[in-house]
């Protein structure tokens, strides 16, 4: 046995307990516990059934993620999971937590399962870009239908012991303790009042028809279909004879792990872990039990709908009583549309209105623990808002701003408590979406910022520490690489081949799709503010702010760099091409081509410059929280793992190559930060970087 696997004995019944924190992940250790465990209790006569159990707060939730790109170390998990499946004694599986991927591919080779109340299930290995590697694929079919087996394996989301429990995952739900549960469940099993089944002896269930629909979905995905056609393959295997199923799973489940998919995926999971690592982790948060928003616009009312969902009470302040209605319209419909999302339940929604107070009375303020402005983006405004916040706010309460760009030690200069005052820089829509900016100014007490790592979680979103700068982390670098778009607009390439390039790099939407759909507006804006500070030589491109001229800000005018059509269709706007000809012509320029893999190049070349300049100064504290910035705000590419992650793919060397051939075109833009000629001279990469930050 091992230290992370016991077996306990209890007359002729025995159970074997896993207890490897956090997760019981089946770590080398675990497997080999389990084996030996196993080989115990067979030799032992008196043993008649055998109960299997997690102490902790899960069942396994798979294999341990920190081992694969390692040499394995036998017993690999198939060989145990064959070898319960082939065990002499009945053994049944007691399910807590979420049994997920190997855990549940465990379970599956027991011989019965029995769910505790408020467990899920799952396979999510294509989360990770790869397959169940246990035999999931093979199994699954044999207790479940096909249309159950294919939604999980190729979709990854887990599914509740009730419905695992309808689809004949599991044989029963108990509710209790598992170790309890464990004892009742194998005497039930020595006395056969559960049935024990040997899961490779049943018949397989695959449709061919639902099978072939499926192949025909995932092909026409193209590259993002990749990863479940690999695993749709598997289950083809089902089909054959077991074992032949499962060495055809195997030789697939180790060719994904050696995909990029795989690699991409994996550093994006732990991307999302490792921005939690703050110098700050440790200190003792502050209390949140009331919080206090002021502006009840979008944003506003997105960031009071972010609290209310997580069952924060909120005091909503607004100007006048008919923003005060349009607050409470928004922020009411967008836990209408979280009751149809199926986030929050028709009796939770009256609840979670009665937390909403929208008011004019910046008083209610007084004993709120935090509050989040959200109002116009003026240092003069947000000035004055601290102000009164400062004149208020009961002591303790954090003061925080939703700026996007502005320098938060300005507006703390606002207050008699810096301290207390912290950026909170949130993504629209933010209730949906998952980055939060933990914005530290100069000033700012660790406690404090420990507290808006605390309410990321609460939220349910995924915070980043950032330093100030214009900007903090994702809107520095967008405002850099955005402007890589509109050169190679001005240089000749077509915006639509430059969105459609992009979108086949794996972006939702391309960048012109993208500013229509935010408003071009907001970037006129923002341009008009950075108008003074932008240095003399850097080059600028005038078509959006044209566009903006003529009254057309994108998609809510109906008109922006492209035409939208009452039956949802879009095309170019005529208006762009002649802006676009008429700056050509004043400048000089004479058009040329470019080619998809160009655009691409430059664009995420023109992205990785500035995140190595963002890590360099010490603005973002790693280069993976640059990547979890652009994963969960910005929708970089998943399964591309954030652009540093995906900079270490490309090579210091090319990257600094392909800078210095660009800068023959623009040597102001096209600089090569000292990080990355440091690593094109020493070989050293953005993942050695993550190691020792
Ligand atoms: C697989 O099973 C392949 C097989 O088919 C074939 C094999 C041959 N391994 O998320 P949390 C860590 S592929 C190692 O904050 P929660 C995590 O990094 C696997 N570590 O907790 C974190 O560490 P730290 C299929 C893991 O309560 C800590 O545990 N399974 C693993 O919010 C706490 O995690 C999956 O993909 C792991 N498998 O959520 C499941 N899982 O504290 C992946 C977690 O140092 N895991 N850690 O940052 C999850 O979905 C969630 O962690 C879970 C708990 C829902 C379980």
């Amino acid at each position: 046995m091992t230290e992370v696997v016991t077996i306990q004995k209890f007359d002729d019944i025995a159970t074997i307990c896993i207890d490897n924190p956090p997760v019981n992940a089946a770590g080398h250790a675990m497997r080999k516990g389990v084996v030996d465990a196993l080989d115990t209790l067979e030799a032992d006569p008196a043993v008649k059934a055998i109960a299997l159990y997690c102490a902790g707060r899960t069942f396994v939730a798979g294999a341990d993620i920190r081992e694969f790109g390692k040499p394995s170390q036998p017993p690999v998990l198939p060989d145990v999971c064959n070898r319960l499946e082939a065990s002499s004694k009945p053994i049944v599986a007691i399910l807590h937590g979420t049994a997920l991927g190997g855990g549940l591919e465990v379970a599956l080779c027991c011989h019965a399962r029995v769910g505790i109340t408020g467990s899920k299930v799952g396979l999510p290995e294509v989360n990770l870009g790869l397959l169940p590697g246990s035999g999931g694929t093979i199994r699954l079919p044999r207790v479940a239908d096909t249309a159950t087996t294919i939604k999980m394996i190729t979709g990854g989301a887990p599914i509740s012991a009730e419905d695992a429990l309808k689809h004949g995952i599991i044989d029963r739900l108990e509710d209790g303790d598992p170790a309890q549960v464990a004892v009742a469940m194998a005497k039930e099993l020595r006395d056969g009042k559960l049935k024990a089944r040997v899961t490779r002896d049943l018949l397989v269930n695959l449709s061919a028809d639902k099978m072939s629909a499926a192949r025909s979905k995932f092909e026409a995905l193209g590259s993002k279909g990749v990863v479940a056609l690999r695993a749709l393959r598997a289950i083809e295997g089902a089909t054959k004879l077991v074992n032949e199923g499962l060495a055809a799973e195997r030789a697939l489940f180790i060719e994904a792990l050696a995909s990029d998919e795989h690699h991409g995926l994996k550093h994006a999971f732990f991307a999302e872990r490792a921005v939690a690592n703050i110098p700050e982790a440790k200190e003792p948060p502050r209390e949140i039990k009331t919080a206090g928003v002021i502006g009840g616009g979008t944003m506003g009312s997105g960031i009071a709908t972010s609290m209310l969902l997580a069952g924060i009470p909120v005091t909503v302040i607004e100007m006048a009583e008919d923003r005060v209605a349009f607050a409470v319209k928004t922020i009411t419909g967008n836990l209408q549309g979280a009751v149809k999302r199926g986030k929050l339940s028709q009796q939770a929604f009256d609840a979670t209105v009665a937390k909403l107070t929208v008011t004019t009375d910046m008083n209610s303020l007084s004993d709120v623990d935090l509050v989040i402005e959200a109002v116009f983006e003026s240092m003069e405004v947000k000035h004055e808002v601290f102000a009164k916040l400062d004149a208020v706010c009961k002591t303790g309460a954090i003061l925080a701003s939703n700026t996007s760009y502005l320098n938060i030690d300005e507006i703390a200069k606002a207050v008699t408590r810096p301290q207390d005052v912290i950026g909170l820089h949130f993504f629209s829509p933010a209730h949906v979406m998952r980055l939060l900016e933990v914005v530290v100014a100069g000033k700012t007490a660790p406690d404090v910022v420990a507290t808006g790592f605390a309410l990321a979680k609460r939220l349910r979103k995924v915070a980043v520490r950032a330093g100030v700068c214009d900007g903090f982390i994702g809107n520095r670098i967008l405002a850099h690489y955005a402007r890589s778009t509109g050169y190679m607009m001005m240089d000749g390439a077509d915006y639509e081949q430059i969105d459609n390039a992009l979108v086949g790099f794996g972006a939702a939407m391309g960048p012109f799709t993208v500013g229509d759909l935010s408003g071009l507006d907001i970037g006129w804006a923002e341009r008009k503010r950075r108008a003074p500070l932008r240095p003399a030589e850097e080059r600028y491109v005038g078509v959006a702010d044209k566009i903006c001229e003529a009254g057309d800000f994108g998609r809510k005018t109906g008109k922006g760099y492209y035409v939208y059509w009452p039956d949802g269709s879009k095309t170019k706007n005529p208006d762009v091409a002649q802006f676009i000809a008429d700056e050509q012509a004043e400048r000089g320029i004479t058009p040329r081509s470019f080619t998809d893999k160009e655009i691409v190049d430059r664009y995420i070349t023109a992205m990785i410059v500035e995140c190595a300049r963002v890590v360099e100064e010490g603005i973002a504290l790693r280069p993976i929280d640059v990547d979890a910035v652009f994963l969960f705000g910005y929708g970089f590419p998943r399964h591309r793992g954030g652009p540093l992650c995906y900079a270490d793919k490309i090579g210091a060397q090319t990257l600094v190559a392909r800078i210095n051939t660009y800068a023959k075109d623009d040597a102001y833009y096209w600089r090569v930060p000292a990080m990355l000629q440091k690593m094109a001279d020493d070989g050293t990469t953005f993942a050695d970087l993550n190691k020792e930050r």
